[in-house]
This record gives structure tokens, C-alpha cells and sequence, in this order.
């Protein structure tokens, strides 16, 4: 799904990698081999795919979606990619799409700041050439990135994470991005307010039913994700896996939340596979991508709705 949606885009993806590879180029030697050590191990893409996406589904365009559409396509995937530098320095991850970290391979400081320095490319991208709404839309998204972490950190450390903690926290951690992705290139394309409106809800749900199908691939074994099981909860993190184990059968809750205290991983993953955890959380993330698709309901039909549909059950599935 996720390669038909590129060929759907065809130039309009073309001009998105040329233009994302011209503004992330750096004088700096070091900044180059980073760069090009993640450039050639480039993930899904997906936030610029939806944002080019959305521009398509708004205005209807067969080719060619305008500058500032693509410059917000570009900003997304840098953000993203800022973001997962930052990220593993905080959770000291060795492998990331299935290779070295930039922190295992460099140092934790080098990983921080090639994430500044993505951060900033993305501002850059976009000044100038966009609206006050892309603007704003954007500094809210980092706001949120730094508030879900936050509140992530926080719930480690108390350990009394309920379901509304944890949709706080997903909402602000991927569906923000992924909402900002898709309006602003919405809006950089010329959308009217229901459009954008209508855009916004199926990236909400798109992005809430992503995190928690990432959720239930970190209680899978390693070979698809190129992550090991379990990593969440020695991180100290309580997902929807173990939140629904636990809506399921809350009689050793105290005792199950120790074991999370204590880091006894396989405890836990003893439990959760007990008590259907996996089985509650994909019906959740299921009902989230459907929300997601029914929000498209207003738009006109077109090519670019159907792939937007098409992502939001591929992506229930995904194995990586
Ligand atoms: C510096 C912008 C900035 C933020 C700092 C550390 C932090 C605050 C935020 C981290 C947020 C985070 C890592 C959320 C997880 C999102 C997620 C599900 C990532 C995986 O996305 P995929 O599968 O990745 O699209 P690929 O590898 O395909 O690119």
C-alpha cells in the first residue's frame, strides 16, 4: 500500500526526495556521514507520503502538488527523523530499522545534535515559504513531541499509567505529527476549513491506531521490527497490550505493575499473552482506523481518499 501511494504520487514523490536530500546537505563532514548513514537507511517515509497525500485528497490536482505542500512534506520527515535521534539517546537504543544507531555508532552527544540539526533544517524548510497557520501548526507539534516524552518519563516513574495516560501520551508522541503532516499540506494546497477538518480527524485516529500497532509489534519477537521484545517495559513503559491484560483480568494488577517496577519482563509478557492483551489491543486499534476512515467521509471521492483509506487498514497489519 505504502508503495502504491508513492507510485500514486509518482513526480510529485520525486520532486519530495529531491528536495528533502537538497535541504538536509550540510558543509559539515561529520553532519554528511550521518546524513548519508541515514539516508541509506531511510524508514517508511510515511509522514510526507500523508502530507502529499492530503494535498492530492484537498484539491484534487492529478500531478503536481505546490511548493509549499512539498516543503511541509519535507519538514514532517525531518521532524520524524529528529525525533528518533532524540529518542534513542533517551531510551540508550542500539538498533533502529535494523541497524546501529547513530548514538551506538557515534556517541549519545553526536545523536543529539545531529537532531538539532535536522530539527533546524526543518525550520528552514518551511520559513519563508509558508503561512502563519503552517508555522504555528508546527511549533505546536514540537511542543507536543516534548510534552508526550515528558509525560511518558513521568508514568515510568510512577507506574500508574491509566488508558486515558496513555492516549494523552500517544496523541501528543505520532498522532500530532502525523496531523500536522496532513493539514498543513492540506492548507499549504488551498484547502477550505472542512477540508482541513476532515483531514485532521483521520490523522488523529491514523496516528493514535500507528502508535498502538507499534505497541503490540514491541511484545513480537525481534526479526520484523529490528527491535527485541519487551524493550517498552524494561523502559518501564505500560502500553495497551498490558493495559487491556489488565482490564481483562484485574485481580493481580498490584502484583503485575511490581513486576514492572522490578523489571521481571518475562513476568509480564507471561501475563499480557495469558490475558489477551494483544487480542484487546488490535481490536481497539482497529475501531481507531475505522474512525480514521469515516473522517474522510466529507472529502470528495478521488484516488488519494481510497490509498488514504487503503493506508489506514494496511497500516492495522503492518509487521514493521
Ligand atoms: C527533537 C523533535 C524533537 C523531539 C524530542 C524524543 C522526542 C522529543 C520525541 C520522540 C517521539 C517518538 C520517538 C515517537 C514514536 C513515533 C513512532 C511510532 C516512530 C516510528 O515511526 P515509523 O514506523 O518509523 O514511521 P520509520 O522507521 O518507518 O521512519
Amino acid at each position: 500500500m505504502v508503495k502504491r501511494a508513492q507510485e500514486y504520487l509518482g513526480s510529485d514523490w520525486e520532486r519530495f526526495n529531491t528536495l528533502f536530500r537538497e535541504e538536509i546537505r550540510s558543509d559539515i563532514q561529520l553532519l554528511e556521514i550521518i546524513n548519508g548513514y541515514l539516508l541509506q537507511r531511510s524508514g517508511k517515509q510515511l509522514r510526507p507520503l500523508l502530507c502529499l497525500l492530503a494535498a492530492r485528497a484537498c484539491t484534487g490536482a492529478g500531478v503536481g502538488v505546490g511548493d509549499g505542500a512539498l516543503r511541509c512534506a519535507v519538514a514532517s520527515e525531518m521532524i520524524h527523523t529528529a525525533s528518533l535521534l532524540h529518542d534513542d539517546v533517551a531510551d540508550a537504543a542500539d538498533l533502529r530499522r535494523g541497524s546501529p544507531t547513530v548514538r551506538a555508532l557515534f556517541s549519545p552527544t553526536t545523536s543529539v545534535l545531529a537532531g538539532d540539526y535536522w530539527l533546524s533544517r526543518a525550520i528552514r524548510t518551511i520559513i519563508g515559504h509558508v503561512d502563519q497557520y503552517v508555522i504555528k501548526s508546527f511549533a505546536k507539534c514540537l511542543e507536543d513531541l516534548a510534552e508526550g516524552e515528558m509525560i511518558q518519563l513521568q508514568k515510568a516513574d510512577s507506574l500508574d499509567t491509566t488508558y486515558d495516560d496513555y492516549v494523552a501520551i500517544i496523541k501528543r508522541k505520532t498522532a500530532s505529527l502525523f496531523q500536522t503532516a496532513m493539514t498543513t499540506g492540506a492548507v499549504a494546497s488551498g484547502a477550505v476549513p472542512e477540508q482541513v477538518e476532515a483531514i485532521e480527524g483521520y490523522a488523529l485516529h491514523l496516528g493514535i491506531a500507528f502508535q498502538m500497532r507499534d505497541d503490540i509489534l514491541d511484545y513480537s519477537p525481534a526479526f520484523e521490527t529490528g527491535k527485541s521484545a519487551g524493550q517498552d517495559l524494561v523502559e518501564r513503559k505500560i502500553t495497551l497490550p498490558l493495559l487491556g491484560a489488565l482490564e481483562n483480568n484485574p485481580s493481580r494488577a498490584d502484583e503485575v505493575r511490581e513486576f514492572v517496577r522490578e523489571g521481571n519482563v518475562d513476568e509480564v509478557l507471561h501475563y499480557v499473552g495469558e490475558n489477551d492483551g494483544i487480542g484487546y489491543a488490535q481490536k481497539v486499534l482497529e475501531e481507531e482506523a475505522e474512525r480514521a476512515s469515516a473522517a474522510l467521509d466529507v472529502l470528495e471521492s478521488s484516488e488519494a481518499v481510497d490509498i488514504l483509506r487503503g493506508l489506514a487498514s494496511h497500516l492495522c497489519m503492518r509487521k514493521s
